[in-house]
């Protein structure tokens, strides 16, 4: 510990700390715009100044650490004027459009320039004038760009890409990236972008044509992350954002169905147990790799084409939702798939564009999910339709495809579609269910380990198993696959770290991360489920019993798989 100053206050401060880590530790508020805790630690944005005894210039609270015997002043005339003067420059590049913004009300920029009284700016407004690209589900807004780096942080060290990048120097320098080239479209720049210069291709327009078309069935599915987040943007007086009031609100937006993802989870399940099962049987040399996650599906195609064949055929649940929606469901409603409209509230950016994907098309109708939207865009569906969720009691989801069992609700969080093919692969081996909680290992993360690794008996059969979450700690597993240093047969992925809890198209809140909350309120709901295995879904049995087969069955195959090669 360092004995030191900070506002006239003697604290004990945590050797090695920042000023800024050890002021918030003691409730001294320093604003910040490009900080981001052991990712972007670069002092850029320079609102962060202090000033520090003995020491002629300002200096950032971020990067700079406390000392024995130091004294240091947050709140002075003259760290004040710089930290004004450095919002106001940053400001004279940046578009001011915030009425228009998809950040109006949680950007970090506005909400500084709020809280520092900053109402004038006495420099000209220089735009860059550089045109939106809007080809991508990511879209890049120049002119808010505040250069913080955040988004080359994120994508490098958390997620160990390198699409963007500060380009050209001094004044001209800005961010700029290929995302049509290496993007994943995880969305984690979204994230932690703390303007709108980065956000999701806005599609809720399309959602409320389709809805207000009368030759239009309009049916929604939702993730299994959603539930756990769909009300964090909303402001809620007091009332509990439960599932049932989830469904009712989305109800209330105008579709005709509100569907569950997690029966398509569901269905994945048995497809992805059935397949693996295969695999082990047929003696294949090699991990299965889960198949759900576009990011990590993207991200193993370019990085690293050798592992492809090495990725379960088996469609993502989106997609497996869109594909039944389109045709057993479109069977049973005994309507032309072309009437249906299918879509999905995913708290992912990259599900835009895995539906976009030429194979996904289950019949001549288009694509099986015909619009994708994220939390945020629900949430400004929601605000836009002036539905009032205090007001709304809880609904269930419609039949059959909102019957899910607490086995397809923890596909949102790391470890949980591993847990669930387990649960269920030993069903399919032996014919009897397991302990529910048998593979509840899968869960725990090991001390500093870029992966966790467990061993299970399956039956006599020794299944060895890998979960990751996060694109570095992914591209880490697969060199130590290629390299032969370690050998699976199960590993799942997600592309965000966390799972789909921590996925790019969930709401925003600066500075602090909520994945791991969100994963446990997943769950909590497994836990609260009345079945928690998959292969007793009887909307799931029903659904194989009269439509598909059996799992892998020739229509199984058509339908559900494919060889994510398009
Ligand atoms: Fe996910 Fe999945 S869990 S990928 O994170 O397998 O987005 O929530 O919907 O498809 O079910 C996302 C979440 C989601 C799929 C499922
Ligand atoms: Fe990088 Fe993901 Fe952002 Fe693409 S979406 S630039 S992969 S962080």
């Amino acid at each position: 510990m360092v004995s030191m100053t900070i506002d006239g206050v003697k604290i004990q401060a945590r050797e090695g700390a920042t000023i800024l880590e050890t002021a918030r530790e003691h409730h001294i508020d320093i604003p910040t715009l490009c900080y981001l805790k052991e990712i972007n630690e670069i002092g850029a944005c320079r609102v962060c100044l202090v000033e520090v005894e003995g020491i002629d210039h300002l200096v950032a609270a971020c990067n700079n650490q406390v000392a024995e015997g130091m004294v240091v002043n947050t709140d002075t005339p003259r760290v004040r004027r710089a930290r004004i003067s450095n919002l106001q420059l940053i400001l004279s590049r940046h578009d001011r459009r915030c009425p228009t913004c998809f950040r109006n009300g949680t950007c970090q920029l506005q909400a500084l320039t709020d809280r520092l009284c900053v109402h004038e700016i006495p420099y000209e407004n220089k735009l860059s004038g550089d045109a939106v690209d809007g080809r991508f589900p990511l879209v890049r807004e120049p002119d808010k760009c505040i250069s913080c780096l955040r988004c080359v942080s994120t994508c490098q060290k958390v997620q160990g890409l390198g699409v963007w990048d500060l380009v050209d120097s001094g004044s001209r320098a800005h961010v700029d990236g290929a995302a049509e080239l290496d993007c994943t479209y995880c969305g984690q720049c979204i994230t932690h972008c703390p303007t709108g210069a980065l956000h999701e291709r806005d599609d809720t327009q399309k959602v409320f044509d389709a809805i207000y078309d009368p030759e239009k069935i309009v049916i929604a599915q939702v993730a299994p992350a959603v539930r756990t987040s769909w009300a964090e943007g909303l402001d809620l007086k007091g009332t509990t954002p439960s599932v049932g009031r989830m469904v009712a609100a989305i109800r209330r937006l105008g579709f005709d169905y509100v569907f569950d993802t997690d029966f398509a989870a569901d269905v994945t399940i048995m497809e992805e147990g059935s397949e693996l099962l295969h695999r082990l049987a047929k003696g294949e040399q090699g991990p299965m790799f889960t198949s759900c996650c576009p990011g990590w599906v993207r991200f193993i195609k370019e990085r690293h084409p050798n592992l492809l064949g090495h990725v379960s055929s088996t469609k993502s649940p989106q997609q497996i939702f869109g594909a039944l929606a389109k045709t057993y469901y479109a069977q049973l409603l005994d309507v032309d798939p072309a009437r249906i409209f299918v879509v999905s509230y995913m708290p992912c950016v990259a599900k835009k564009m895995e539906a976009a994907y030429p194979d996904m098309h289950s019949t001549e109708a288009g694509p099986d999910v015909d619009a994708v939207l994220t939390v945020r865009e629900l949430s400004r569906q929601l605000r836009s339709r002036f539905v009032n969720v205090d007001l709304l009691d809880e609904e269930e989801f419609d039949r059959p495809l909102g019957v899910a069992t607490g086995a397809g609700h923890i596909f949102g969080v790391t470890g949980g579609v591993m847990e669930a093919a387990l649960r269920s692969a030993y069903y399919l081996t032996t014919g009897e269910n397991p302990d529910v909680d048998a593979f509840r290992e899968v869960r725990h993360e090991g001390p500093d380990r870029l992966w966790r690794e467990k061993t299970f008996d399956l039956a006599g059969h020794t299944l060895r198993i890998a979960v990751t979450s996060g694109l570095k700690n992914a591209d880490a597993l697969c060199r130590a696959i290629e390299r032969g240093e370690v050998d699976y047969d199960f590993v799942e992925v997600m592309a965000c770290p966390g799972g789909c809890v921590g996925g790019g198209g969930q709401p925003i809140h600066e500075g602090e991360e909520r994945a791991a909350g969100r994963g446990g309120t997943l769950r909590a709901i497994d836990r609260a489920s009345q079945l928690r295995f998959s292969h007793e879904n009887p909307a799931v049995q029903e659904c194989y019993k009269t439509y598909l087969g059996e799992p892998l069955s020739e229509r199984a195959e058509r339908l559900l798989h494919s060889d994510h090669t398009a």
